[in-house]
């Protein structure tokens, strides 16, 4: 049946059958196959309906995906291997969609497959951006950012009619609608709606992502979180996030009406999931659009507090967004007496200033608009909704402390075990059922076969199998040779210093000086990593670029190469990520305590098998007490410390570097002749000035437990059975984190559609 549609597409498209097909032609096909099969199987949802709204939806490549979803994914697997055809080729050949930069719109897109999979009346809405988050490329062992164009002429966007005039200050815009279907697993599907401005020109990007920031009518929708150190780059993403909220409010009202709802009851209706501060705007403008239907200022105020609800993804201070007023004047000034009027009833009523929307230097707190007009505000694990009730945002949980709720995050088994680690998925479906797929609790029947060897061992050789995988995908996509019968140590996620990949370096040298000095490590350990740096942080980028060198020294020296291997995958995305978590053995998860809102990653790797290195920080606090202290391994300082250290602006990184040998050698070995030879002396200074004068995050007060907690588990690795035994472990208790289980949640308290 599907072999002949697929047939029949490739005899009308291309004039040849599939057999005849190229892995390119066979791609086209399959996605109009799979997209008229989504057609036929959406279902007709009703009663409340939840908005989604996200500057990032980092969604992935599709077909698979889809697949797997409709439920077609075995059988058209099998067909092409008829054709000595094979999908996982085919699949190399979709572009990734270049819309989302890291763990929040990862989240943003698991949560949308579990939405979709629970049958939720539900659509995401986002930005269509051109080429997204740059791309990554590695010359003179430094990051070079160039675009990432990923949209073609026929894809997995819908262009639709709906259009709609977004003003402001300077100029109209008006914005064109497209949208991209949500499959869900065996159920139905939703949609992601990418708004675009029409007047976009791309050829405006020049010497890699440069651009002139102040054409906006032709620059709006290019890139997701252009550069912001300057206040052009500022004022431009003010004009995404309005241009974003607008299109999204009117929408809402659209289909509202389209159902002839009464406006009045909007929160009855329809409930607004704002993604962190970036759409915070949609309140402000919901209020300006309800005031022009001839509602109240009271009122309209009223109806938007009852459907709004803000997710919180970090206590970073410079992550907090705080736009000044007179920028918020320059750009949208319609929306700045409705600010005002916001933050004038809140001063009226809170004396705390520190409540305040606006502030005294005149910045709107867009946190605080949200948890003062919207019904529900919730942290992403359970470690950091506690410190937003006691620290970060004290002053508003006394307020409201109803408002407040957590819900750790969650992923999507769908991708991150059935698509990524089919070996693993069919393994475990021949020892407990396929009931997992559904219900992700079920995992925890695995323990039964804890102590199994023959189980442990069919583990350790899927792995085995996924690591050889892993090596013939980075000898063709970089060229590097590792050797399978290394224990792998990865550690993939943003490059940011509180995640501290710095530490990991250290540790890196370490381990080189250690292998020098003729203290042989029992097993090679690949030490991979993935990591983009934001194209204005400067230390992240010479974090960079210290692995880079690392990378070199010690592919250059026969005496290390042995025994140690560094390797920096170029571009690290959604698809190099699939590739790499079913072949980790080792899961750094790093960051320092109280830092790290929650980590999926983290969840990613236990779900695959690996064991976590990890502070008590974000999930890894949950993971720690579902594995229990033998199948993890935490060291560093617990948060409450952490954040008694910054009160009382106590921690000085130069004692540690003065008073303790190790250390001092370590971070001198950053200026050594070995490493200037190969780096960046300007880049290389200025990274051990930091990390000596400065360490906002602490990497000296750990790194000693770290290098201690890391050599252990390199000698229990040794014991093949037990460490098998902790990957078991973890696999059957990462059921906790399947998204559908967060949104279930999130339905319940928040949502109730
Ligand atoms: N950087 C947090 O830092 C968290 C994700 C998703 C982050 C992660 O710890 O897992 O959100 N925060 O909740 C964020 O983007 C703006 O803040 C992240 O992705």
């Amino acid at each position: 049946m599907i072999e002949r549609e697929l047939q029949a597409i490739t005899n009308s498209r291309y004039n040849k059958g599939i057999a005849e097909c190229n892995n390119k032609e066979l791609y086209y096909a399959l996605l109009e196959l799979t997209k008229g099969s989504i057609q036929s199987n959406k279902k007709h949802k009703n009663g409340r309906k939840l908005y989604y709204i996200s500057a990032e939806f980092l969604i992935g490549k599709l077909l698979s995906n889809h697949l797997i979803n409709l439920g077609l994914f075995d059988e058209v697997n099998k067909i092409l291997c008829k054709y000595q055809k094979k999908l996982t080729e085919i699949e190399e050949v979709e572009p990734e969609p270049s819309l989302g930069n890291g763990g929040l719109g990862r989240l943003a897109a698991c949560f949308l497959d579990s939405i979709a999979t629970l049958g939720l009346n539900a659509d995401g809405i986002g930005l269509n951006y051109h080429f997204g988050l740059f791309k990554q490329e590695f010359d003179n062992n430094l990051q070079i950012e160039t675009i990432n164009p990923w949209i073609q002429p026929v894809s997995w966007l819908n262009k639709t009619n709906r259009t709609y005039q977004v003003v402001f200050k300077d100029f109209t815009a008006t914005s064109i609608l497209y949208e991209m279907d949500v499959t869900g697993y065996h159920n139905g599907s939703n949609k992601l709606r990418l708004f675009d401005i029409q007047t976009l020109d791309e050829s405006i990007v020049k010497n890699g992502i440069i651009f002139d920031k102040e054409k906006i009518a032709k620059n709006l929708t290019l890139f997701l979180y252009p550069d912001d150190s300057d206040e052009q780059g500022l004022l431009l993403r003010i004009y995404q996030q309005y241009f974003m909220v607008s299109n999204a409010a009117q929408l809402i009202l659209d289909e509202c009406r389209e159902e002839s709802y009464d406006l009045r009851k909007l929160h009855e209706y329809v409930v607004i999931q704002i993604n962190d501060t970036h759409p915070s705007l949609i309140i402000p403008e919901l209020i300006r659009l309800l005031t022009a239907e001839g509602i109240s200022i009271d009122e309209a105020i009223g109806i938007v507090s009852k459907t709004c609800a803000y997710t919180n993804h970090t206590i970073l201070a410079e992550a907090l967004e705080k736009w000044p007023l007179a920028y918020l004047e320059q750009v949208v000034p319609h929306l700045v007496p409705i600010i005002n009027e916001l933050d004038a009833r809140v001063k009226e009523k809170y004396e705390d200033l520190s409540v305040a929307i606006i502030d005294k230097d005149n910045r709107v707190h867009m946190a605080h608009m949200d948890i003062h007009y919207g019904f529900s505000v919730n942290g992403v694990a359970a470690l950091h909704t506690k410190i937003l009730k006691e620290e970060e945002l004290k002053a508003f949980y006394k307020l409201y402390p109803e408002k407040f709720n957590n819900k750790t995050n969650g992923i999507t088994f769908r991708r991150w075990l059935l698509h990524c680690n089919q070996p693993l998925a069919q393994y475990i479906e021949q020892l407990i059922g396929d009931g997992f797929k559904t219900d992700a609790a079920k995992l925890e029947q695995l323990l039964q076969y804890k102590d199994n060897k023959e189980v442990l061992l069919s583990i350790e050789r899927i792995k085995q199998e996924n690591k050889a995988v892993l090596k013939d995908y980075l000898m063709e996509t970089q060229g590097i040779e590792i050797d399978v019968n290394s224990i792998f140590d990865i550690q993939i996620k943003r490059l940011h210093e509180y995640k501290r990949q710095q530490m990991n370096a250290l540790y890196i040298i370490y381990k080189y000086l250690e292998v020098k000095k003729g203290n042989l490590p029992k097993k090679k350990i690949t030490m991979i990593f993935g990591a983009k740096a934001a194209p204005a942080y400067t230390i992240a980028k010479d974090i960079i670029h210290l692995l880079l060198c690392l990378q070199e020294l010690i592919d250059h020296d026969p005496e290390v190469n042995p025994y140690l291997k560094v390797v920096m995958v170029e571009n690290y995305n959604v698809t190099k990520a699939s590739k790499l978590i079913p072949a980790c053995d080792i899961s750094e998860q790093i960051s320092l305590a109280s830092k790290e809102a929650s980590g999926t990653g983290n969840m990613k790797f236990m779900l695959n098998g690996a064991v976590t290195l990890g502070t008590e920080d974000g999930a890894n606090v949950e993971i720690h007490q579902l594995v229990q202290d033998d199948n993890i391994y935490i060291f560093g300082k617990k948060s409450e410390e952490v954040i008694e250290h910054y009160r009382k602006a106590d921690y000085v990184s130069r004692v540690y570097y003065e008073e303790d040998a190790l250390i001092h050698e370590l971070v001198e070995f950053i200026l050594s002749r070995d490493m200037l030879l190969i780096g960046e002396k300007r880049n290389l200074v200025r990274l051990y000035n930091e990390l000596i004068n400065k360490d906002w995050f602490m990497t000296l007060l750990d790194i000693k437990d770290y290098i201690k907690t890391k050599d252990q588990m390199l000698e229990d690795y040794m014991d093949r059975q037990s460490f098998n035994r902790k990957a078991l472990i973890n696999i059957a208790k990462a059921g906790y984190f399947s998204s559908d289980r967060t949104i279930q949640q999130y339905n319940e308290d928040i949502w109730r559609l």
